[in-house]
């Protein structure tokens, strides 16, 4: 028998949500332990999988994986479906553009200085909402937004039509981000990524496994 996939991550963390859509796209099924990577003095049982102090981490057999674009890779290298890396070189290109993207700028602006303290530190810690980071984080999301929703428009990512890990790694960062509304009033200038979102915001696995769902 196949060695079993174990999923080490926090419950809140959004790159775990990535690995997580992916597992549920892509038919996998994962043992999960939950780990904080916040947690001070440092999370021992983390600590047993990297040395990074980051999540997620993905064991198989012999295997740990940290860095989410490359566990979503090995993911789908080893799924029986349909691959989720397209072919044809310019779509292949554009998704690692993409994903470049997220790491550098969707995830430090749009998630940690826009969702974190405009709707994670208020809502779910219970803290102070900090309305001038998420003024400031909204205007550093712009050129991001616009060079996506560029790539949007052209078809060849970010379509709705076809999935790819692309779209497996910015999805829940949008929804994060969404959750404020002041983000949600400006992503409405983003024509060709409010169509992908209403296709990929509807996705089962991606609903069924967001961190956010009972806030
Ligand atoms: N490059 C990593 C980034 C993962 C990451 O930043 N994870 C966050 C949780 S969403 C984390 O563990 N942060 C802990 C820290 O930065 O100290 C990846 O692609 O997996």
């Amino acid at each position: 028998m196949a060695d079993p996939l174990r999923l080490i991550g926090f419950e809140h963390s959004v790159y775990t949500w990535a690995v997580r859509f992916a597992l549920g796209e892509m038919g996998h099924v994962a043992a999960y332990v939950e780990a904080n990577p916040f947690a001070d003095p440092p999370d021992p049982v983390l600590a047993r999988y990297t040395p990074l102090k980051r999540v997620p981490v993905l064991q198989h057999g012999d295997l740990l994986l940290t860095e989410t674009s490359a566990i979503l890779r090995y993911l789908d290298a080893i799924s029986d479906g349909a691959s989720m890396q397209p072919d044809d070189p310019i779509a292949a290109a554009q998704m690692d553009q993409i994903i470049g993207i997220v790491d550098a700028d969707v995830y430090p602006v749009m998630v940690r200085q826009v969702f974190s303290p405009g709707f994670y530190t208020p809502v779910v810690l219970g803290g102070e909402r900090d309305d001038a980071r998420v003024v400031e984080g909204l205007e550093r999301a712009k050129p991001a937004l616009g060079l996506l929703d560029r790539i949007a428009a052209e078809g060849r990512q970010l379509s709705g039509a076809v999935l790819s890990l692309a779209d497996i790694q910015l999805a829940p960062m949008m929804a994060y981000f969404l959750r404020v509304e002041a983000a949600g009033e400006m992503f409405k200038r983003y024509p060709a990524l409010v169509a992908w979102w209403q296709v990929m915001g509807a996705r089962p696995a991606l609903r069924s496994t967001d961190p956010m769902a009972g806030y």
